[in-house]
């Protein structure tokens, strides 16, 4: 992940399609190593575009991150598969492109998919991007050697050309696979023109040979009332939750909106003869929106389930090419459903490792305090007593003067209900803001027991975590002053709060 850990004579040796193009060059890598916005301790590729995580999963205990990646610059073009290995999911390292985009199916690019195990063959099953063969993406397979490091093209690509004859589709792209006995299943990302995003399920006997059996769920046929789900749905990811021995189903999916990406939405229901049957409407799965988009999850091998989602760019585009690089993996987060049906999330635990030496303990009962520990990365765990009517306000990457300052803010009203935002109003100095998303973002949270929100908060340079009560918010920030760096929290009305603080190791640098 680094400029030391970049293996680029392996990958020349290992990969015999992969040409001068696949790596970044020497240049843009020292460019992106020199970006004060670049984070310490969250995944980010070499240099160039990073988007959806894909293919990741735990294989012969190690784990692998594929990605969207494009090494050559930091926009999305001609997008390779990324990959990278660890064993504790925090250090990484780089190992090989194991997609490249080749003559046919996958010309333009090799788009989102997952990694399954066909009888013991590590096999990937992904978009292939290729305009004059279709105008929609196809479905296309690959498969690895036991290190999963070498892919092989299959030579039927694409096994799915495009949209069964028919079907009159926005678009068609995406692939959550799964196998129920002898048989195959595969849903794929899309949409139905007139009717909203939807999910085309096929089956078949092998990766190799699908047969379309109709529409899994379509925007229409959720239950009313619920957030506007666009005109696709990308990234589909359709599991069983942690502990539950049901046949109830977390089902994800990323709404899409004539080329706007606009969130992730999760359902929980059952699959009933060839449909999704959703417990009830879309819910918004992390409240940063397009800051935490088109997640994919696996089971490791200790049964938990985990969660990566890709972290965009809240900068100006010509922002983010001047710097080199695009897009942070957000931390591999542990998801498990509550009883209310809420899918709760939280930073692996082996993040508590990396915090540096013992924490600053406060307690704060009223007023504003100062916090002793500063930093751009920084672990935050706050327990907040919040009654009705109270408020409690947390500042990161602030200035003394706070004319910098991101906060996070939990208010509560009369009748009990509670709020988070992010406020990014004044995360950069004003003069500076031009063509930076600071919108703010929020949500309620889930009816509070005793009064209290667990609040935990990780600030990585460009990319701030917000857990609260099991409730997730991602989003970019991108001070200028070199002194944003403080932090300061304060109580309102009748709340109070116990804060304790540490800084973060920097693993990437090798801290
Ligand atoms: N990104 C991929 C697509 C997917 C989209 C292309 C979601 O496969 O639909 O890079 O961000």
């Amino acid at each position: 992940m680094s400029l030391v850990d970049t293996d680029l004579g392996r990958a020349e040796r290992t990969h015999p399609e992969s040409d001068q193009r696949d790596r970044p060059r020497p240049e843009l890598v020292v460019r992106a190593e020199q970006d004060t916005q670049r984070p310490g301790f969250h995944f980010v590729a070499p240099a160039g575009w990073l988007n959806d995580p894909n293919g990741v999963g735990e294989w012969g205990g190690v784990f692998h991150l594929f990605y969207q990646y494009n090494p050559e610059a930091a926009i999305h073009d001609r997008i390779r598969w990324g990959h990278a290995t660890s064993t504790d999911l925090l250090r990484w390292h780089d190992e090989p492109i194991a997609l490249t985009p080749s003559a046919g199916a996958d010309a333009e690019g090799c788009w989102s998919g997952v990694l399954v195990d066909d009888n013991g063959t590590p096999t990937l099953v992904y978009s292939g991007h290729a305009p004059a063969l279709g105008r929609t993406q196809n479905c296309c397979l690959a498969t690895g050697t036991p290190d999963l490091t070498v892919w092989t093209k299959d030579a039927a690509n694409p096994v799915i050309p495009g949209p069964p004859e028919g079907v009159d589709v926005t678009e068609l792209r995406d692939h959550a696979v799964w196998r129920e006995g002898e048989q195959w299943h595969q849903i794929m990302g899309s949409g139905l023109v007139g009717r909203g995003g939807a999910l085309l399920h096929f089956s078949g006997p092998s990766l190799s040979n699908w047969t379309y059996q109709g529409a899994l769920l379509v925007a229409d046929e959720l239950p009313t009332g619920g957030t506007f789900t666009g005109s696709t749905w990308e990234c589909p990811d359709l599991f069983a939750p942690e502990g539950h021995h049901t046949d109830r189903r977390v089902l994800v999916f990323s709404a899409w909106d004539n080329g706007l990406t606009l969130y992730p939405l999760y359902l929980t229901g059952r699959l009933s003869e060839d449909k999704f049957v959703p417990d009830g409407p879309a819910r918004h799965l992390d409240l940063g929106l397009r800051h935490f988009y088109a997640p994919q999850s696996f089971t490791a091998a200790d049964g938990r389930r985990i969660q990566f989602g890709w972290s965009q760019e809240a900068r100006p585009d010509a922002a983010a090419a001047e710097a080199g690089w695009s897009g942070v993996m957000s931390l591999p987060r542990t998801l498990t459903l509550a009883h209310d049906g809420t899918l709760l999330a939280a930073p692996v635990a082996e993040i508590e490792p990396l915090r540096i030496g013992t924490s600053e303990q406060r307690r704060v009962m009223s007023g504003r305090m100062q916090v002793e520990t500063s930093g751009d990365q920084l672990d935050l765990v706050a327990d907040v007593l919040i009654p009705p009517d109270g408020a409690f306000e947390l500042a990161v990457r602030a200035t003394e003067d706070l004319r910098e300052a991101t906060f996070v803010k939990l208010e509560r009203d009369a009748r009990g209900t509670t709020r988070l935002t992010l406020d990014r109003s004044r995360s950069r100095l004003a003069s500076l803001t031009e063509g930076y998303d600071l919108t703010e973002l929020g949500g309620t949270l889930p009816t509070l027991v005793n009064d209290r929100v667990a609040l935990r908060v990780l600030v990585d340079h460009s990319i701030v975590e917000v857990f609260a009560n099991g409730v997730p918010l991602t989003a970019r920030v991108y001070p200028a002053e070199t002194d944003a760096v403080g932090v300061l929290v304060s109580v309102h009305r009748s709340a109070t709060a116990n804060l304790t603080a540490w800084q973060v190791r920097d693993v990437r640098r090798g801290d």
